[in-house]
């Protein structure tokens, strides 16, 4: 099943940031739709839920370098 995931950063500092994030989630299995929203420090993927999960994708962030500070699941 499909689902949709927002992941709220603390910031976004510089546009590099943003293409790192948007291509490193981008890379990751059953993601789609990869959305980063650079003023509102935002990430939005669609993600199919049986082949990645919102914690993976927050974990992929995380590991750039980035705090995750809230992961929203929407079904889509
Ligand atoms: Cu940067």
């Amino acid at each position: 099943m499909t689902k949709k995931v927002t992941l709220q950063l603390d910031a976004l500092t510089c546009p590099s940031c943003l293409t790192k994030i948007e291509s490193a989630v981008k890379q990751q299995p059953g993601v789609a739709n990869v959305k980063v929203l650079f003023n509102a420090a935002k990430v939005k993927a669609d993600f199919d839920d049986s082949q990645n999960s919102a914690e993976q994708l927050a974990d992929v962030v995380t590991k750039l370098g980035y705090e995750v500070q809230k992961v929203k699941v929407k079904d889509l």
